[in-house]
């Protein structure tokens, strides 16, 4: 059977959500990804995807320098060798562009399920097989509006479909987002878990002045908050804090998660695709977590079933995964892009079966979708 990648193509896909996300420094209606497909000689094909989240403001990133520089750089340092070539992959794309993390997962998730549906075997068997085949799945409260969050999280504990629940503030004054917290927790704190993320959002002297109020209201976890450039001002914190904070933007590559173990800015890492750059680079950069003693959090960026498949596929053959994962991406999104889409029940999101990454993309849906250029 032939592997050798053929052609890769690539496409802008805008699909609308629900109700707005709210973060610290973005706010969305419509997520917007780069999706991938890869083609082998055998005839196989092979989809990926990189997500954004409010163009270049949650990262560098935006979907048009993804497709730009996928379809300019990373795609032709990829053609010809086999589907099966991860690492050479990772290294061809490495020599043909710096970071572009979220780029590089894209086209790397393309290959494991290309090679995947060609061999007839799960994409997590090339990453040593999995450990879990379902998992915690978090629901991220984010419209800013306390009354609309506590009917959301109660129809999702209804639903059994989530009890942890991750709010997002930092878009405003940290009075109104307390205030906010306690109606939540007033509502769901009995039978739901309840954390929280800044997005960068406060300066070192505010989150002093308020870690202690989230720590007495029993919120389990505080995601990033301060700058990702200020590690140090996290290791502060943390060295104070009694709530454990978890590391986000400030580590992307393993080089970042060894500087945050070093400085011991948090006790949590959430991994992401987006900031890895690949499935590979994802289970090193947790291997490096696990060994500073950080727990793990499967993290997203709103990713739709493709990218959950892809994150599952890695994050089901992680040994351990404290946090459990948080992608709700393909149930916030009015429609999602693949057939079937990803199951959600007795509160944890379960792993697509098949071969590649299990799932079949609606070529239809992608194409009404897809951005014309
Ligand atoms: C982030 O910073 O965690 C993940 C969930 C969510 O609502 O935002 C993303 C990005
Ligand atoms: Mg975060």
């Amino acid at each position: 059977m032939d592997l050798t990648v053929r052609a890769i193509e690539s496409w802008i896909v805008d699909v609308p959500t629900a109700r707005p996300h709210k973060l610290s420094n973005t706010q969305i209606a419509c997520q917007s990804y780069v999706i991938v497909r890869v083609t082998l000689a055998c005839g196989e094909t092979g989809y990926g995807e990189a997500a954004t989240l409010g163009g270049p403001r949650w990262s560098e990133s935006s979907v048009e320098s993804i497709k730009a520089n996928i379809d300019v750089y990373l795609a032709p340092a990829v053609l010809g060798i086999r589907a099966t070539d991860f690492e050479l992959a990772s290294l061809l794309m490495a020599s043909a562009a710096q970071r572009n993390f979220a780029a590089k997962a894209a086209v790397e998730s393309a290959l494991f399920d290309a090679a995947g549906r060609a061999l007839g075997l799960p994409a997590s068997l090339f990453l040593g097989g999995q450990v879990r085949n379902a998992m915690e799945v978090i629901w991220a409260l984010a419209s800013g509006d306390a009354d609309q969050e506590i009917e959301e999280a109660r129809a999702k504990l209804a639903a059994r479909e989530h009890r942890t629940f991750k709010v997002k503030i930092g878009f405003r004054e940290p009075r109104e987002d307390i205030s906010r917290l306690r109606r939540i927790l007033d509502a769901i704190g009995g039978e739901a878990r309840v954390i929280v993320d800044i997005n960068q959002g406060w300066s070192e002297a505010t989150a002093l002045r308020f870690l202690p109020e989230l720590a007495e209201m029993g919120i389990a976890l505080i995601e990033q908050p301060c700058s990702a450039l200020n590690m140090e001002a996290m290791a502060r914190l943390a060295g104070r804090s009694n709530v454990p904070l978890m590391v986000d933007e400030a580590a992307f590559t393993g080089q970042d998660v060894i500087r945050a173990g070093t400085l011991a800015a948090g006790s949590v890492l959430s991994l992401k695709l987006v900031k890895s750059g690949g499935l590979i680079e994802l289970k090193r950069a947790a291997g490096i977590a696990a060994a500073f003693g950080f727990e793990l959090y499967g993290g997203c960026l709103l990713e739709s079933g493709i990218g959950t498949a892809a994150h599952l596929a890695v994050f089901s053959s992680l040994p351990r995964l404290e946090w459990g994962t948080e992608h709700f991406g393909p149930r916030i999104l009015v429609e999602d892009l693949i057939r079937g889409g990803i199951v959600y029940r007795d509160f944890q999101i379960h792993c697509p079966e098949g071969p590649g990454l299990g799932i079949e993309v609606n070529e239809d849906t992608l194409s009404r979708l897809a951005r014309k250029t």
